[in-house]
């Protein structure tokens, strides 16, 4: 029988490799990512056996600019895990949700864990869970791997996906960005999975080397979104990295204003 894969991914220092021992025990392999000196780690869940849980490197954003990136990239793009399980640094939400925009853009179910909830509750921050798995349209569970918290949620969230697992909406950026992106996406070849659309279209938009060099259109093709591009970087007077580096800030901070309070604040608005 056929494993279920599911892929671990995160920013380093986010508690990952702790849930990863968490979550599987003894029933790990390790090895190395084909033609790179990048440990390959994966285990069966220790509840079920038939869930094996890929776990990725630490990794910042899905820029190919390390192998460590490489291969997170490369395993989500092609070896078609079921889901993802993508754990945050919570105390340090803003930051790390930069990779969640990303990885949101895939195409993969996702379940989002919250992690080091300790240190959020020390430093007298409210998060509200809810809110931001409506914002984001995931599950989020949240925990302290420290405390051996939330791991039993983390294990039915994970078996909920490969019951009814969907893919989730991606986040929306300014609109005239997002003209751009649609009209984009409306010249990808077939050959290109649906639900990989947006990504493939905010990598080219982005001038992506990895993707632009795939050659994966005609050379008319590529012309016509090369001009879509310059038009915007026009119009919105910015490169066109830059903006979807902005784009991706400014919907971080609106998810995090809506569902992180602090303590100090929501006093001073009650007094
Ligand atoms: C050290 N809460 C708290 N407070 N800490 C956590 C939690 C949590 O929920 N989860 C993990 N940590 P990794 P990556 C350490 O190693 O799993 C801690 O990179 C130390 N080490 O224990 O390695 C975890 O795989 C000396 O901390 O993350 C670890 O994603 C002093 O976060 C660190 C203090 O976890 C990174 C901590 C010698």
């Amino acid at each position: 029988m056929t494993k279920k894969q599911m892929a671990l991914v995160g920013n380093p220092n986010s508690g990952k490799t702790s849930l990863f021992n968490e979550l599987t025990g003894s029933n790990q392999s390790v090895g190395n990512w084909p033609g790179v000196t990048v440990e390959k780690k994966e285990g069966k869940l220790k509840k079920n056996t038939d869930i094996v849980l890929q776990d990725l490197p630490g990794i910042y954003s899905l820029s190919p600019y390390t192998p460590e990136e490489v291969v997170a990239r490369d395993y989500l793009l092609e070896d078609n895990p079921s889901g993802m399980l993508n754990i945050v640094d919570a105390s340090n939400l803003e930051r790390n949700l930069y990779l969640t925009t990303q990885l949101l853009e895939l195409g993969i179910p996702m379940i989002l864990s919250l992690n080091m909830m300790d240190v959020v509750e020390k430093k007298g921050i409210r998060l509200n869970e809810e809110k931001l798995s409506y914002s984001l349209g995931v599950p989020v569970v949240k925990m302290s791997v420290a405390r051996k918290e939330g791991l039993t949620h983390a294990l039915v969230e994970i078996d909920k996906l490969f019951v009814h697992g969907r893919i989730p909406d991606f986040p929306l950026y300014d609109n005239r960005l997002e003209v751009a992106l649609s009209e984009i996406s409306e010249l990808l070849p077939d050959s290109i999975p649906i639900h990989q659309k947006r990504w493939y279209s905010i990598k080219l938009f982005e001038r992506d080397q990895t993707v632009c060099s795939r050659n994966i259109m005609p050379d008319n093709v590529k012309k016509e979104i090369e001009d879509i591009i310059s038009m915007t970087e026009e119009i919105i007077g910015d490169d066109s990295e830059s903006i979807i580096i902005n784009e991706r800030y400014n919907y971080i901070s609106q998810v995090v204003s809506l569902c992180c309070v602090k303590e100090t604040d929501y006093k001073l608005s009650m007094s």
